[in-house]
């Protein structure tokens, strides 16, 4: 069974805290309206593509918790409570642990200072790639490492090159053996293995794709980038991201997603 046939997704509605989330650019401030609109449009996409969404409520404490994939990891086979590292998300772990165990038999749970994001893991058939990141410390890394294994997944611990927030920001897998990327990520090495599609200059936010089933969703923002993925055969579907992208966030961090069938 392929890797993109998911049949589940956890999401979290956005609070009105939302517009105080965290972000380099602080003087693009998103509305909360905004912000839900694009929230409602990807979880109808989620729905539509014929995944059954657990849609959980707002948490107004914590901004950046419709992100919910940077607090956790899930498998088929099980899930694992991440450490986020910003001060800021840090305690979003503890409120995402009671929603695993409903859905999951087997949650892991990283401990103390191992700082992990799920932003920062790429999953592909062969391995877990994991990112180094302001947000993902090597001691975090080595950690998830060895809870992945217990899952009986292999990990390899990657470079995210300068600047960028999250491993995933600036690259994403669409086809099991080739990543969209932008082209700091395509130099990095990460990715020596793999086809790289690489996104066109001035696109390259469009990374943070997300493929589910047969349709990759991509931001409406990034004409190149969709007309080169149409030409390579993917079926693109494009939503709005304008309010989320000023979060520096993209389609990958606002779901988790498994397949319960397989
Ligand atoms: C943050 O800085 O943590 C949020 N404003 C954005 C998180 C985006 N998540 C992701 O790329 N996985």
């Amino acid at each position: 069974m392929s890797v993109f046939e998911f049949t589940h997704a956890i999401v979290r509605e956005p609070g009105r805290s939302v517009v105080d989330g965290l972000r380099a650019n602080m003087s693009a401030v998103p509305t909360y309206d905004g912000v839900v609109d694009e929230h409602r449009a990807y979880v109808a996409a989620l729905r539509e593509i014929g995944l059954a969404v657990d849609v959980l409520p707002p948490l107004e404490e914590f901004p950046d918790s419709v992100f919910v994939e940077d607090p956790a990891l899930v498998f088929d086979e099980g899930a694992i409570l991440l450490r986020p590292g910003a001060a800021s998300r840090l305690g979003e772990a503890e409120v995402t642990r009671a929603i695993l165990h409903k859905h999951f038999d087997r949650v892991l749970e990283l401990e103390g200072e191992q700082y992990t994001d799920g932003g920062d893991v790429l999953v592909t058939p062969d391995e877990v790639l994991i990112g180094l990141s302001k947000r993902t410390s090597r001691v975090g890394a080595e950690a998830l490492a060895e809870k992945l294994a217990q899952l009986g997944r292999k990990a390899r611990i990657a470079e995210t090159p300068p600047g960028i927030l999250h491993f995933k920001t600036a690259s994403s897998l669409m086809a099991e053996d080739t990543v969209l990327a932008t082209r700091a990520m395509a130099a990095s090495g990460a990715f020596d293995n793999y086809k790289i599609l690489a996104t066109p200059e001035g696109e390259e936010a469009a990374a943070n794709a997300l493929r589910l089933n047969d349709t990759v969703l991509l931001g409406d923002r990034y004409p190149r980038t969709i007309e080169m993925l149409v030409r390579a055969g993917f079926k693109v579907r494009s939503l709005k991201v304008d309010e989320i992208d000023k979060l520096d966030a993209g389609l990958s961090c606002m779901s988790l997603r498994w397949n319960s069938a397989r």
